[in-house]
């Protein structure tokens, strides 16, 4: 098995009996088939039902006086347990020995018909079947950070998948498997290209090209967005300025958004990232934000798209970059157009393996906040670790902001029903590229999958997902279903341990992000160092961002300062976000500062041991080929393991001068070794 057909598998159930139960209810698939989006989810549903009954499953225009099948039907008036369907919402039911799938659009009966395939890929029963479910949050988005040479900014799973050069007249085959893909797991929006933008994707040439890609993901309920580039009007409009107050600007915008829809109808609208890490900005005008993002509203016009504005900025200026993104935008609130959405990632530095929410969510209530969140890992490992990030997105959606008193979770702000909003929207930065299996590591493939699970539904555990997408990728095989959803359930805190525990942050290796180099003290900006980040001393090790240091809690609501505050009460987790803590400090475990550090490095680089023993018990029900892949990868993990671990120890034993704690053996190698290897590996 080489991965490419993802969770999409639909490969014969092998057990007769439970292949006859699901043949009695599904002989044929009745669909009017009169848009295309109708027409995909019929087809899908014909080759899913096919391949797992192993029998053909034709599609006829409608039931008639036949039952044991399968009809798909658009009902304007559609509804679930007395309470209209939203627009994508669906659900199946029984109808005179039919099974009927149903919502209000076409888009609902294709998220439906991905739904009942699930049912027979993870076995549950067809029969009686009633089941409804509306998506919590309405732009589901997919973010490329694709560049038009065909590389991947953070991307570990070869080039992009998008080949310009063959555009707009040769369509890969594997665009449409890639549609099929997102569209089983709700994704209904994609941004083409990085947020690190070329001007080029807004020529007239690359229009077409990004209008045939949309050609191709329309069928599958998904529109195109782009990245762009702030300063287009100059680079590609020959204008003296990109200011958005200028009169020639903002024609030029609006004539752009025409020319997008008159070859995309329904172009869903544009990403910015202004004014972050050298890009462009209104702020080169003098103007803010706002001004910048309402601008391109307007030139949006009448057309229905919207803007994404990121909020990953952090000027150099205040004493904490925790602090900089809230400051610059905070104050803004309430200032932007209906049409935008401003664009938060989960944490106040970057994508860390473990950040604490952004201030930012429940402190913007006028303004919808999009939630960004990082499936390529480019902090957690490449493409080599195996990590599974179902826990730390759910992590942060099930984080309480106090905004509206408790319950105001990140999930409720974002799904817009803290502070009723009209637009939700959540983004996952692509893991996927051209490698065969899509992700790299294979189980890169449940880090996407999971992603669009939670972006339908944030009620949904991550442990449920991951069973999920292991019966429907791996195994149904009970006992290694379990096996393996352990080893994924685990697999975040394990590298969390071994990287940065105890609340370390932002001490990887520089510009490659890969591999550990806490004694980092020099790059282009200090908030590009480790040391910046640790502040380890003679004293102790971390961050202190209460009163007495930055003050960044102050951000936060009373309840969660509360919870962060104090040192001693503080979880373990943040501890060093929000304290620098001394190295002979007794921790709620029992243990100092010091021996409970060294003790998460070990036991985190040993958990590799484990993951490794667990997917060898696996290994009687995998495919041959993808266990040997999984656990070469497992190998290079537990070696990076034990290259984190000893760097990390070595480093910081430096500052809290004591042993290595019993019962671990210290490092045979020492720092200097560690550090010519990561000097090596940090050679451009
Ligand atoms: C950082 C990445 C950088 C991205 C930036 C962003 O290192 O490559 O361009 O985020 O999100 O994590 O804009």
């Amino acid at each position: 098995d080489d991965g490419y057909r993802l969770w999409l598998k639909y490969d014969r159930i092998a057990n007769a009996a439970e292949r006859q139960g699901y043949v009695r209810v599904a002989q044929f698939v009745a669909s009017p088939g009169n848009t295309p989006v109708l027409r995909a989810a019929s087809a899908e549903l014909t080759r899913g039902l096919g391949g797992l009954l192993g029998q053909a499953v034709p599609a006829v225009p409608s039931a008639g006086s036949r039952t044991g099948g399968i009809v798909l039907r658009v009902d304007a008036q559609a509804s679930a347990a007395g309470q209209p369907l939203k627009a994508e919402g669906y659900r199946i039911f029984s109808e005179k020995n039919n099974l009927v799938i149903t919502g209000r659009t076409d888009r609902a009966v294709l998220y439906g018909a991905f739904a009942l395939l699930r049912q027979v890929q993870t076995r549950q029963p067809l029969a009686g079947l009633n089941l409804s479910s509306n998506p919590r949050i309405d732009f589901r988005m997919l973010n490329h950070w694709d560049n038009q040479n065909g590389t991947v900014e953070r991307g570990y799973a070869g080039s992009s998948i998008w080949k310009w050069y063959e555009l707009p007249e040769r369509l890969d085959p594997r665009y449409t498997d890639y549609a099929r893909a997102n569209a089983s797991i709700g994704i209904n929006g994609v941004v083409i290209n990085n947020v690190n933008a070329s001007a080029r994707y807004l020529s007239a040439e690359y229009i077409g090209k990004v209008a045939a890609l949309a050609g191709v993901l329309r069928p599958y309920g998904q529109r195109v967005y782009l990245s762009v580039f702030w300063a287009a009007p100059k680079v590609l409009g020959g204008l003296a300025t990109a200011d958005p107050l200028d009169p020639q600007v903002k024609q030029w915008w609006a004539a752009k958004s025409d020319e997008l829809y008159k070859a995309i109808p329904d172009f869903g609208g544009f990403l910015v990232k202004a004014n972050s890490e050298g890009e462009p900005g209104p702020q080169d005008y003098g103007r803010n934000h706002a001004d910048g993002a309402n601008m391109l509203a307007q030139a949006l016009g009448r057309h229905d798209g919207v803007v994404m504005w990121r909020a990953f900025v952090y000027k150099a200026g205040s004493d904490d970059r925790f602090k900089q993104a809230y400051e610059e935008f905070q104050p803004l609130d309430g200032k932007f157009d209906p049409k935008v959405l401003v664009q938060v990632k989960n944490g106040p530095i970057d994508f860390m393996a473990r950040e604490p929410f952004h201030p930012l969510f429940g402190a913007m209530p006028k303004t919808p906040l999009v939630l960004e969140v990082q499936l390529t890992q480019e902090y957690l490992g490449f493409a080599t670790h195996l990590v599974y990030l179902g826990p730390l997105i759910k992590e942060v959606l099930e984080s309480d902001t106090y905004a509206k008193g408790p319950g105001s979770t990140v999930a409720r702000v974002v799904d817009g029903s803290v502070d009723h909003h009209a637009l939700s929207a959540i983004a996952g930065v692509s893991n996927i590229g051209s490698d065969r299996n899509w992700t790299g590591h294979p189980v890169g493939q449940a880090n996407w999958y999971a992603f669009g699970r939670l972006a339908w539904d944030h009620e949904l555990s991550p442990a449920a997902i991951a069973r999920e997408w292991t019966r429907m990728t791996l195994t149904t095989e009970p006992a290694a279903v379990r096996t393996i959803a352990d080893m994924l359930g685990q697999s975040r805190s394990i590298y969390v341990r071994y990287t940065m525990p105890l609340g370390l942050h932002h001490i990887m290796g520089e510009s490659i992000h890969y591999g550990p180099q806490p004694w980092l003290a020099k790059a282009g900006r200090p908030d590009w160092t480790a040391v910046y980040y640790h502040k380890a001393d003679s004293i102790g090790l971390g961050f202190d961002r209460t009163a007495t240091g930055s003050n960044a809690l102050a951000l936060y609501k009373p309840e969660v300062q509360k919870q962060w505050g104090d040192a001693r009460t503080c979880p373990l987790n943040y501890l060093l976000w929000f304290h620098h803590v001394p190295w002979t400090q007794k921790l709620s475990t029992g243990r100092t500062l010091w021996n409970e550090l060294a003790t998460r490095y070990y036991t985190g680089a040993d958990s590799v041991l484990w993951l490794q023993k667990q997917w060898l018990a696996a290994r009687p029900a995998l495919d041959p080929a993808l266990y040997a892949d999984v656990a070469a990868r497992l190998q290079t993990q537990r070696k990076e393991a034990l290259w984190w671990r000893d760097a990390c120890v070595l480093y910081f034993q430096t500052f809290a001068r004591q042993p290595i704690p019993a019962p671990f053996a210290p490092p045979t190698r020492s720092l200097a070794d560690i550090k010519q290897l990561v000097q090596l590996y940090q050679l451009k």
